[in-house]
């Protein structure tokens, strides 16, 4: 069935219903939404979880009276529908005060800052049962060159994780960190700008094994990358922490449509993959309803990401369990690229005349690989004619 349950792990940033359709040429289009509804609303859509930034849920420069009441009926919510908060994060993009980043904005006051309120909001992540923190660094950059010493940035960058991770160890909390790449928007250009750039260098971190990366679709494809590719190395480097689901034509602007919209292709082969790999976190959407919406089109929109989903689970589902399927992979001999090329060893490779001396190059190279067969029946797969 295409109706979700929370066994599907479907979460949602209160920030992407809540979007109000504010872009650099227009006002907002829709009236704020109190975090309360939004949880009702994802709840009653069939949503397992909500996530938040801090100033999502706390409005910035409330005092502590205002924070707790903030905290208490958004607890109430979640007590209410049995909506979990499987993720959380810090807002340190919209205030000015973050206009030249923040865990590498060149002013050190303003960094100790980004830190205090990221330190601030994991106690409140904690507090609410979150696994994951999510840090995605989108103001952390440059649009010029001389403006940003890039290996300086990413000393200080480094320096704001390992104090975030030393924290975290120190309270004895149950929480890691998730990094989100994205190439550009709002910088000209974003420090760690993909999922390959992040996995390098959490593996120069204080405590590598406590830090993974929360890739968003769009932001990989902003960057011409192919998404299931950079998914598929995050996995096999044990690093897929969270993911943020979305929809992205091609290299231009975050279009941040419902999950399906887009390059559904794409779609078709992360379902594929997220399911076949076993991935068990987290399916976040972080999407953000086109401005022409009223509130009707938002949950529609909503619903149509987890839709979406269940539909791709399916169909890829169908495609791995056909017969047809089967032979065809057998044909483009997947089945060898998963054998060691040498499992004789060095040595044995050496010694193995067929394996150079009387190799036959031109027999090899004029064997057909049969990709086109396995990719039209999978073609056929998605769109339904089998
Ligand atoms: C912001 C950004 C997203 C990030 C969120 C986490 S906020 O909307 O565009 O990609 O995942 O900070
Ligand atoms: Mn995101
Ligand atoms: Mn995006
Ligand atoms: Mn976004």
């Amino acid at each position: 069935s295409h109706q979700p349950v929370p066994e599907d792990k479907f979460s949602f940033g209160l920030w992407t219903v809540g979007w109000q359709g504010r872009d650099p040429f227009g006002d907002a289009t829709r009236r704020a939404l109190d975090p309360v509804e939004s949880v009702h609303r994802l709840a009653g859509l069939g949503a397992w979880g909500v996530t938040f930034h801090d100033d999502d849920l706390i409005p910035s420069g409330a005092g502590d009276t205002e924070r707790r009441a903030a905290v208490t009926r958004f607890r109430k919510a979640l007590d209410a529908t049995g909506l979990v908060v499987p993720m959380a994060t810090t807002n340190l993009f919209t205030h000015p005060v973050f206009k030249d980043g923040a865990f590498t904005a060149n002013d050190r006051d303003v960094r100790r800052y980004a830190l205090r309120k990221t330190l601030r909001n994991i106690d409140l992540a904690a507090e609410l049962g979150a696994r994951t923190y999510v840090a995605w660094g989108g103001r952390e950059g440059a649009e010029s060159g001389a403006a940003k010493d890039v290996r300086a940035a990413l000393d200080r960058m480094k320096e704001a994780f390992d104090l975030l991770g030393q924290y975290v160890v120190e309270q004895g909390y149950d929480l890691h960190f998730a990094i989100e790449p994205k190439p550009n928007e709002p910088r000209g250009d974003i420090l760690l700008p993909t999922v390959g750039h992040a996995l390098a260098f959490i593996e120069r971190l204080e405590r590598p094994e406590l830090y993974g990366v929360n890739p968003e679709v769009g932001h990989e494809q902003m960057a011409g990358l192919n998404f299931p590719h950079g998914i598929a190395q995050a996995l096999w480097a044990g690093k897929l922490f969270h993911i943020d689901l979305n929809g992205q034509s091609g290299i231009k602007y975050d279009q941040d449509l419902r999950f399906g919209a887009g390059d559904l292709r794409s779609a078709f082969w992360l379902v594929d993959l997220l399911e076949t790999a076993g991935y068990d976190g987290p399916r976040h959407f972080d999407f953000k309803p086109p401005r022409t919406e009223d509130l009707d089109g938002v949950w529609t929109s909503a619903a149509g990401c987890m839709r979406n989903y269940l539909i791709l689970r399916e169909r890829a589902a169908a495609f791995r369990a056909d017969p047809a399927v089967q032979d065809a992979l057998h044909a483009a001999r997947l089945d060898q690229l998963g054998r060691p090329t040498a499992e004789d060893g060095l040595a044995g490779l050496l010694a193995d005349d067929t394996a150079y001396e009387s190799f036959d190059a031109e027999a090899a190279a004029a064997r057909g690989m049969a990709f086109e067969h396995l990719d039209q029946l999978a073609l056929e797969h998605l769109l339904g004619t089998v």
